[in-house]
Order: C-alpha cells, then structure tokens, then sequence
C-alpha cells in the first residue's frame, strides 16, 4: 500500500468518529386539539428536571420582545396555560430577524436529545434555529458571536437546522422539535448555541413563542424508564427530513 494512501486511511479511521449524524423529526399538534399538557404522539411532554433545568441562559445576540418572559421561561419547566400567552414564552422581538441564545451547563454533559417546545395560535407557532455544541475546551472558542460570525469558525459544531415550518395549512398550534443522533449520542456538551430565526417575513410577527427548551442527558435517560424505550427507540429510528402530526 502506497505510503500517501496508508496516512489517508489513517486519517480517515481518526476522522469519522467526528461526524455526527443528527436526526431532527417534530410533531404538530393544531390549534383545535393544544392544551396546556403539551401532548405528543411520539415525542415526550415537557419536563421540570432534565439537564436544561441547571442550565444558564445568555442573550448572545437578538432584542427579546417587550412582552416577552425572560430567558429563564425556556428551562423553567413552566409552559403556557393559553395558546397566545406572551408571558410564559421567550420571544425577539417583533420585526427583528430573531437572535442567539447561549445555554451553559455547569459541566459537560453527553446529551441524548434536545426537545424545543413552542405554542401560539398563529404565526409565531413553528420553529427554525440552527443548533451548535461546543465542548468547552476549543482552542478558539468564541461563546458570543453574533450573527454575522459564522459559529463554526470559532469553535463551535454544528449539529443541525431544525425547521417545524408547514409546507401548506395551519401554522398555529403547538410544536415539540426534537434533536437526536443515529449514535443515540449528540457527544459531550458544555454549551448549546441556539440561533433563532423568524419563521416568516409576511408581517413582523413571525418570531416563535418558545414555551420551553429541554435537554435530555445521557446518563439520566439509562436509568429513567418514565419514558420508556418505546419513544427513544422510536426516535432513533425516524430520520430527517422531519415528519408532522400535521392533520388537514
Ligand atoms: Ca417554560
């Protein structure tokens, strides 16, 4: 074997446990049928103790609405009573192009699967963010780049666009996003990186109600059995693109 060809090889056994093969499916619950349990099919309800309950919220970039709660209502493991509750959910504010919020854990944690819930009765419902992880120990890790500085090329992975926008019909209602690996392991995580963007440009009100941002940690997942393996095997095995509950 040629000398080029062995150190190609080599690097390429080095290299492929980098890439991460994220899965992002999310469920639609519509207008008519939302309530304020947060009811899935597949995807579990909100929770009040997962790894994003310990977890520092910062504004990295972006104007939260006037209206809007604080940034602690997306790991509170509160939602909304009401589809249209602007004080239970984080929001930027209106016109703007949404922003970035940084979750720091107090340690790393291997993370099983993110789950974004949102609910509104209109345009403010769906979800879109990109989503990046950073271990903590990049060399040139920059925890607060603004839009404009791509995450990538200061330390930050890139894990995945997470979209819960309709193709056609009713955009209200209620979303869980959730974000998984094939690996069953999203990797050791000290911080999340979540750039929020507006789901439509019609008016100036299509910045997402997010009601709550759960982060379910490995460890905890093998010895909690309240969600069982039905829906985490279930998710494993769903691949993007995503699918919807969404009903006609
Ligand atoms: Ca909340």
């Amino acid at each position: 074997m040629p000398a080029t060809l062995k150190i190609l090889l080599t690097l390429l056994v080095l290299i492929v446990p980098v890439f991460l093969n994220a899965q992002v499916e999310f469920e639609h619950v519509p207008n008519r049928s939302a309530t304020a349990d947060f009811k899935f099919d597949r995807l579990p309800s909100p929770r009040k103790d997962d790894a994003a309950t310990n977890a520092k919220l910062t504004l990295v970039d972006g104007t939260p609405d006037g209206g809007s709660a604080e940034l602690n209502a997306l790991t509170d493991g509160q939602v909304p009573a009401h589809a249209d509750e602007p004080g239970a959910n984080f929001y930027f504010d209106a016109g703007t192009m949404g922003g970035r919020i940084r979750m720091d854990f107090p340690a790393p944690v291997e993370i099983k699967q993110i789950i974004s819930y949102s609910w509104h009765p209109g345009s403010r419902g769906p979800q879109l963010y990109k989503l990046y992880a950073a271990g903590g120990s990049e060399a040139n890790l920059n925890l607060a780049p603004k839009r404009g500085i791509d995450p990538v090329s200061c330390g930050w992975r890139f894990i995945a666009t997470v979209s819960t926008i309709p193709k056609q019909g009713e955009e209200g209602g209620q979303y869980a996003a959730s974000v998984t690996d094939a690996s069953g392991n999203l990797g050791k995580v000290r911080y999340l990186l979540f750039d929020c963007y507006v789901t439509e440009l019609n008016d100036d009100y299509g910045n997402t109600f997010y009601s709550e941002i759960d982060v379910i940690g490995l460890s905890r997942n093998r010895s909690n059995k309240s969600y069982g393996s039905d829906s985490s095997n279930g998710l494993q095995q769903i691949r993007a693109p995503v699918s919807s509950l969404h009903t006609p």
